[in-house]
């Protein structure tokens, strides 16, 4: 990665099942972000919000417009096309862009927008899969279905602003899966996505599964992607997700996988979402992301 850092926010909550997840790039700031960032020696640009109506503004008439089972896929489309140009710009800067969500739909445009003109890697750091498509979608709620769009899966075969160019299931590692649906675990073993559950890093611990996972993803020529859903860790230490799932890692666990992130070098983007200050207690779990991401991009103690 490269010493400059661009915030790009993305405030949708079109993808998630409880609303609030919106003011998660505010919170993140409000938590500290660019001092955390300037303070690990990394010079930040703050390049605002991509643009994303509140849920309530895009259709008075409809509580839920929906293509098939998939809920505000038309606007989750407008944020994701717009996000990925940021993303993509700003690598061609030379910067490393610092997406805030959001839902974790948010994902499908940055991931899109770092494999626009590479092959890269994903670590996909959550208790669930997101491999629903609206097919098999249990809630119709996006932030379920971000990994099966980008790569492709059932439905989304034929969605080109979903699928990411410069991305295949051979690089993709998701790591912490505690919450997985039985249509997506059926796709998930078709794939050839690598999958860690909590029960492996209960088995092997943090740092064999994150290494195995970094490997997995920097088989890729251009760098890895690194999406982290702040589910992933423990309710007790993240409180403000959208949803929480019991059993998830702990605050040093977390920081570990970051720092190992930060170690192989090849960190190309990064991305925090699912951050709910509406659910948060003393925005603890805003100031959380933004030391993960200090971590994740390079921080040292000593
Ligand atoms: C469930 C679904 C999900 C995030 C919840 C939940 C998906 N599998 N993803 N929170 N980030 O509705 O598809
Ligand atoms: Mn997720
Ligand atoms: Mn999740
Ligand atoms: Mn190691």
């Amino acid at each position: 990665m490269t010493d400059t850092v661009r915030i790009i926010g993305a405030p949708t909550d079109y993808g998630a099942n409880r609303r609030g997840v919106d003011m998660g790039p505010s919170a993140i700031r409000y938590g500290g972000l660019a001092d955390e960032l300037g303070g690990a020696g990394l010079t930040v640009v703050d390049d605002g919000d991509v643009t994303a109506p509140p849920a309530e503004a895009r259709d008075p008439e409809a509580e839920a417009p929906s293509e098939g089972n998939a809920k505000f896929l038309r606007e989750t489309r407008e944020v994701v096309t717009s996000l990925a140009d940021r993303v993509a710009a700003a690598l061609d800067e030379g910067e490393t862009p610092l997406v805030l969500g959001g839902d974790h739909s948010v994902a499908i445009g940055s991931v899109t927008g770092s494999a626009r003109d590479a092959e890269i890697g994903l670590v996909w750091f959550d208790a669930h899969g997101d491999f629903n498509t609206p097919g098999t979608s249990p809630s119709g709620n996006v932030h379920g279905m971000p990994l099966a769009a980008l790569l492709g899966i059932g439905d989304f075969a034929d969605t080109p602003w979903a699928n990411a160019a410069g991305l295949s299931e051979e690089h993709v590692a998701i790591v912490g899966l505690r919450s997985v649906d039985d249509a997506e675990r059926e796709a998930i073993h078709d794939s050839d996505v690598t999958a860690y559950t909590m029960s492996d890093i209960d088995e092997r611990g943090i740092d064999a599964v994150v290494d195995d996972a970094l490997d997995v993803a920097r088989a890729a020529p251009d760098g890895v992607h690194v999406s982290l859903d702040l589910d992933w860790l423990d309710p007790r230490e993240a409180p403000g997700v959208g949803t929480p799932v019991r059993g998830g890692v702990t605050y040093r666990e977390a920081h570990f996988a970051l720092e190992q992130v930060a170690e192989t070098d090849a960190l190309r983007s990064l991305e925090l979402v699912e951050v709910n200050p509406v659910l948060d207690e003393h925005n603890e779990t805003a100031a959380l992301a933004t030391e993960l991401a200090a971590s994740g991009l390079g921080k040292r103690i000593l």
